[in-house]
């Protein structure tokens, strides 16, 4: 099996961060432009990261590319028992969908990187980072119970979320510091080994 990469881009860190939670690794591949025939035709979609596996299959969406991985390595990130299973899917979209994405659109919409290649829209970030805010009191009321976002086993559901809160917090747009169960559980996931990568970036 290949990786296809680019780096850094947060969607590969969330698999990269899977990986060396389950201390496996995997061929990478860089690629220079997603936006070329030839990736165009790997994945449509033109995004990193993409899975080739041995039989030739190209799978994106980095959630979908950790669930085909955990399938045959029996992983314990997406939860052991049918309940922590569907508990694990809950609290990974809330992340998704409240937190990673609207992340990863604030800085398009405001970093200078991103100048040029998207049309930035500031206060339209702001509103973002107001929303993630009050998102983050529930997953600090969640965590106020639990070690983990779902019980006291880490899973995708932290990885997706930890990305998120330090895409934020890099830029300085949500605040931690209100929220005590929040803040643990960041310095927690923070420290953990798999979080080199992300590390390297953010500080
Ligand atoms: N939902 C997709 C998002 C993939 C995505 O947007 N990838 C970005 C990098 S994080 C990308 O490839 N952008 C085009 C580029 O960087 O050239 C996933 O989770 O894999």
């Amino acid at each position: 099996m290949k990786l296809h990469v680019k780096t850094p881009a947060p969607s590969v860190l969330k698999v990269q961060i899977f990986l060396d939670e389950c201390g496996h690794a995997l061929q990478e591949v860089e690629v220079s432009d997603t936006r070329s025939p030839a990736f165009l035709k790997i994945n449509p979609f033109g995004t990193v990261p993409v899975l080739e596996t041995d039989s030739g299959e190209m799978i994106s969406e980095s959630l979908t590319i950790c669930r085909h991985l955990h399938r045959q390595w029996h992983t314990g990130l997406f939860g052991d028992s049918e309940d922590e299973q569907l508990q694990v899917e809950l609290w990974e979209r809330r992340a998704e969908l409240l937190v990673y994405a609207p992340a990863i659109e604030y800085v398009h919409q405001t970093h200078p990187m991103f100048v040029g290649h998207v049309e930035q829209h500031p206060e339209w970030a702001v509103v973002l980072a107001v929303r993630a805010q009050r998102a983050l009191a529930a997953f600090n009321e969640q965590l106020e119970r639990t070690l983990f976002i779902v019980g006291d086993s880490f899973s995708v559901a932290d990885i997706t979320a930890f990305l998120g809160v330090s895409a934020f917090t890099a830029f300085g747009a949500v605040d931690l510091s209100q929220y005590a169960a929040l803040s643990r559980w960041a310095a927690a996931v923070g420290a953990r080994p798999s979080m080199e990568r992300l590390r390297a970036l953010t500080t």
